[in-house]
Order: C-alpha cells, then sequence, then structure tokens
C-alpha cells in the first residue's frame, strides 16, 4: 500500500477551522472511529490557546459517540446535517449553538454535487481496504460515502482491522449521473445489483491511512416487545393481511421499509410471527437485529439496506454465517432511499411519528412544535414514495399525560397527502378515499386512545362549520398549551380558553 501510515492525531492536524468535513458511515455503523475524536482533542487545544475552531460536519444519518459525541462536547460542531441523533449534539442544536439542517437522507448526496454545499475539504472514510489505484471496500455501511470519496478535496481513510473479509461482495455502489444526464437506476427487485462492490477514490486526494482496531456493531440491544408495542404490531399485520386478502397487496407481497426503535422492531417481530404473511424483501435503510432474525427464519427472503444497524453479537453471528451473505446488500443513502426505485418496487413504509393530528399529518421530528428530537431521517423519502405509507406510534405517552393523536401537529414532516394509514395499539386509521373530516372521525375512533377521543370530538365540534377541512385558531393547540402549562394535556378545557377570549 503506497499512503502515508499516520497517527490520528497526525491526521487531524490536516483539519483547519472552517472546514467543511464529510464522515462515511450511516447511523452509528460504519463512521470513523479515530481521527473525529482526534479532531476534538485538536479543538479543545485551539479553544485553550484563545483560537476559534469549529467544522462543518456532513454525514449519511446520524453517527457514533467518537464523532458527534466527540465533536459537540469540545464545542467544535458550526454546521451539522443531514440527520443526528445524540443527546449531545441535539441539545447544543436546541440551544442555537450548532446550525442544523434537517434534510431528506436519499437527497445529500446529489445536493452536494449539484454545489449547494459549497466545497467539501476532507471526507473522512472508514474502510476494509484500499488498493493502490483507489478501490476500497466500505464497512458496514454506506451512507454518502462514495460521493463524498468523489466531492471531497482530500481523503482521510481509517482501516479498521476488525471488518472481515467476507463484507467484500456485501456493498452494492452506484452513483447516479446528474441532471441533465440522467438516467433510469437499474433496479427492479430489492435484490438487483446496480453497481460495482467497491467505491473509488482518486489515489492522489488520499492524505493517508489511519489504522484503528475498533468494534463494530455498537448499536444497543432493543427493549423487548412489551403489551404497546406488541398490540401495534398485531394491528399493523391484520392491516396487512386484510390488504391482501382484498387484493390491494399482491400474493406475492410487497417489499418492506421499516424505521429503526422499539416499535420498528416490534412490527418485524409480529411480521415473522405471522402465518399469513408471506416470507417478503425489504428495501430499507436500516436493518436492526431483528432483520437477522428474519432473514435465518427464511421470512425475510432479502434485505437491501443502506447499513448494517446491528448490535455486537447480530453482527458477529451474520459474519459467522456466510449463506446469509448474498441475501443482503447495502447501498448508498441516495440510492436505498431513492424516491425512484421505492416508488417502482412498491415499498410498503413504516415509520414512527412523534405526533399525528386528526387530519393525518405527521410530526416526525420536534417536541411541541420547536425542540428537535433526531430529524426526518429517510422516514421523507419513503413516506412520499411508498405504495402505501404507514405511521406507528403508541396513542398516549407519559402515563397518559400526552396524547400522540392531537388536533392540529405543532410542526409538520409528512402532509396528509403522503399518509396512508396510522396505527396505534388502539387499531388502525385507514386515511385512504376519504375527506378531511372523514379522516378526522376515523383517526379519532381508531387510533386516538379512549381517554382522549371525548376532548378531540369536543375540538371538532367547537370548530367553525363550512370550508373543507375544519379548524379553530384559538384552540388548535390548546392540547400543546395545556401540556406546557400543566404536565398533562387531559386538563385541556376548551371552553375556558375559548371564553377567556370572549368566544
Ligand atoms: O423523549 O427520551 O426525553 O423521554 O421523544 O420518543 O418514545 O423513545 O420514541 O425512540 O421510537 O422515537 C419519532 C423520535 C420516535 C423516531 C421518533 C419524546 C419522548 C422521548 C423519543 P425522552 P420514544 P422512539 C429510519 C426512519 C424520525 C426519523 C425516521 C424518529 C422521545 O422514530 O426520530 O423516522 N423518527 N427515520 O418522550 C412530547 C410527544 C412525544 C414526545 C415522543 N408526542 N410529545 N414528547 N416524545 N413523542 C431511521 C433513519 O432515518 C436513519
Amino acid at each position: 500500500m503506497n499512503y502515508p501510515i499516520l497517527t490520528a492525531e497526525e491526521a487531524a492536524e490536516f483539519v483547519q477551522n472552517g472546514f467543511t468535513i464529510g464522515v462515511s458511515g450511516f447511523t452509528s455503523p460504519g463512521n470513523p472511529k479515530k481521527v473525529p475524536a482526534a479532531i476534538a482533542a485538536k479543538a479543545r487545544r485551539e479553544h485553550e490557546a484563545g483560537r476559534e475552531f469549529k467544522v462543518n460536519l456532513f454525514s449519511g444519518a446520524s453517527t457514533n459517540d467518537p464523532t458527534d459525541g466527540e465533536l459537540s462536547r469540545a464545542e467544535a460542531l458550526n454546521f451539522r446535517a443531514p440527520y443526528q441523533s445524540l443527546p449531545e449534539v441535539r441539545n447544543r442544536i436546541n440551544a442555537g449553538e450548532v446550525h442544523y439542517n434537517d434534510r431528506h437522507l436519499s437527497e445529500m448526496s446529489q445536493e452536494f454535487r449539484y454545489g449547494f454545499y459549497g466545497k467539501m475539504d476532507v471526507a473522512i472514510v472508514e474502510v476494509q481496504s484500499i488498493t493502490n489505484d483507489g478501490e476500497l471496500v466500505l464497512g458496514t455501511a454506506v451512507g454518502n460515502t462514495p460521493t463524498w470519496l468523489q466531492v471531497a478535496d482530500k481523503v482521510i481513510i481509517e482501516i479498521n482491522d476488525q471488518l472481515p473479509e467476507s463484507i467484500r461482495g456485501l456493498h452494492d455502489i452506484y452513483i447516479p449521473l446528474d441532471p441533465p444526464a440522467r438516467r433510469e437506476i437499474p433496479i427492479y427487485h430489492a435484490h438487483d445489483r446496480a453497481g460495482k462492490p467497491t467505491a473509488h477514490v482518486d489515489p492522489k486526494k488520499v492524505i493517508g491511512v489511519v489504522r484503528t482496531s475498533e468494534p463494530l456493531g455498537l448499536v444497543s440491544k432493543f427493549t423487548p416487545v412489551d403489551d404497546v408495542t406488541r398490540k401495534i404490531g398485531e394491528n399493523v399485520c391484520e392491516f396487512l393481511v386484510n390488504e391482501m386478502k382484498q387484493g390491494r397487496i399482491p400474493k406475492e407481497f410487497l417489499p418492506i421499509q421499516s424505521g429503526v426503535g422499539n416499535i420498528a422492531n416490534a412490527v418485524l417481530d409480529a411480521l415473522e410471527h405471522s402465518d399469513h404473511i408471506p416470507a417478503f424483501e425489504m428495501y430499507t435503510e436500516v436493518v436492526q437485529d431483528s432483520v437477522l432474525g428474519l432473514l435465518e427464519s427464511g421470512h425475510c427472503k432479502f434485505a437491501s439496506t443502506c447499513s448494517m444497524t446491528f448490535s455486537r453479537e447480530a453482527m458477529m453471528e451474520f459474519f459467522s454465517k456466510p449463506e446469509l451473505h448474498d441475501r443482503l446488500l447495502m447501498r448508498p443513502a441516495e440510492i436505498s432511499n431513492h424516491p425512484e426505485v421505492i416508488r417502482r418496487l412498491g415499498i410498503i413504509s413504516m415509520n414512527t411519528a412523534i405526533e399525528a393530528d386528526i387530519f393525518g399529518n405527521i410530526n416526525s421530528s420536534h417536541v411541541s412544535g420547536t425542540r428537535l428530537m433526531n430529524g426526518i431521517g429517510g422516514s421523507g423519502d419513503f413516506t412520499r414514495n411508498a405504495y402505501t405509507s404507514i405511521f406507528l406510534c403508541p396513542s398516549i405517552k407519559k402515563d397518559d399525560c400526552i396524547s400522540t393523536i392531537v388536533p392540529m401537529v405543532t410542526h409538520t414532516d409528512h402532509t396528509v397527502h403522503s399518509v396512508d394509514i396510522i396505527v396505534t395499539d388502539q387499531g388502525v386509521a385507514d386515511l385512504r378515499f376519504k375527506d378531511p373530516i372523514q379522516c378526522a372521525e376515523e383517526i379519532i375512533e381508531h387510533a386516538a386512545h379512549p381517554v382522549y377521543r371525548p376532548l378531540l370530538r369536543e375540538y371538532l365540534s367547537l370548530c367553525k362549520k363550512g370550508g373543507h377541512i375544519l379548524m379553530n385558531p384559538d384552540i388548535a393547540l390548546a392540547f400543546h398549551s395545556t401540556l406546557a402549562r400543566t404536565g398533562d394535556m387531559r386538563q385541556t378545557d376548551f371552553a375556558a380558553i375559548l371564553e377567556k377570549l370572549g368566544k
């Protein structure tokens, strides 16, 4: 290998105040593990010396603690996109200390190639191997790495010796041409390969290689399925089985996208244990531990993903079972989440909402309309283009004090135009073939918790009649203002608010 071998500290010396950095990976898998922390240490030294030092950080999705965590604790983040999920970063964004641009994950790569973010000074990329002519076998996620390698002025490589040889072949690297030269993406089934198993970098850009030996699969295991998440999973299954019975889902079934977290886990668990759901393919952005189980049992025939979001145990198990390796492909976020492919394949999308309103609008990202949680992630990429888009959430939270079904969402990530189905532990609200008022009745009666149904019905009755959508601007956000004042949405008193206003 002709590249200089560097320590993480030597590599970090190259990074200057104001640099724009792209890191490999998608969620914590595939992120660099040593150089970002060394940059954070440099930032601390610079700050102690009274000098400014902040960088702009672009990733595939969220990252790991050595990247987002270290850089935010070192107060070294100026700008962050397109997604994050660590409390340290979130708190600084919500405090106005870090500029954050919440983006559809499928668009980040092309927007960089279009020049919307200026130049990328350096990409820091974890790989299994690199050849002298710049062919790279990536790690346990692809994210935006292929584009970062193309657009970055310079590249720092981390070779992690914990990445097994057998990871070669699990990647499908395809970068679309940009308009007006863009062609169709040649993926007609979830298992089709469109590109090459390796990514490419111009060897002249490589500053050097940092050798690491860092464990894989640092994703924490999910909490076991509980009564609420089990019920949500069962409701999803029942809905899908009925869709098949009605002939709206073909008997071969359709590929599934599933978000991250405990609810998604519970839904996949329910699908695995249903006698009526046939084996299916997944075309998704993350596969978590439950997907490993589905692959092993054969319920999932093939998983196309951007990232292997496995716990350590699941990661080890996957790599110890070569028979599974031709049933999983990792693609760039631009492809795993591409609208064209999602629409063509007919994906059933399943994502989690923070709250939904009675008309079917979804808030996925901002608690009480202001406080960023994680971001829109890939939920919009899939929801807007799905065959059937499903949102999942428990009907209530925090000991009944919060209803996730509200008169009006405080922030809108997904409008009703893209939302087909809302599933809670209470049931399934089917918004198809309904006008807004029919949607409201459907959501209140089938998705809202019984404790909140009378309040939601009362809200509807207090809306001025006439118009396509019912709305009372004086009380539309009363659930949230009451929560802020009393800590309990159940205390909402519409009549008292209206009386105070003299209405
Ligand atoms: O806060 O931890 O302070 O108690 O929000 O809520 O219940 O732990 O839910 O972990 O399943 O995440 C939508 C955030 C759900 C996630 C969201 C508060 C709640 C808690 C988290 P605390 P839970 P989950 C695939 C697709 C967008 C991106 C996406 C997400 C915290 O699923 O980020 O879909 N989705 N990506 O207390 C007040 C409410 C609340 C509320 C939740 N109604 N009111 N607080 N919280 N609902 C992945 C990628 O794209 C990479």
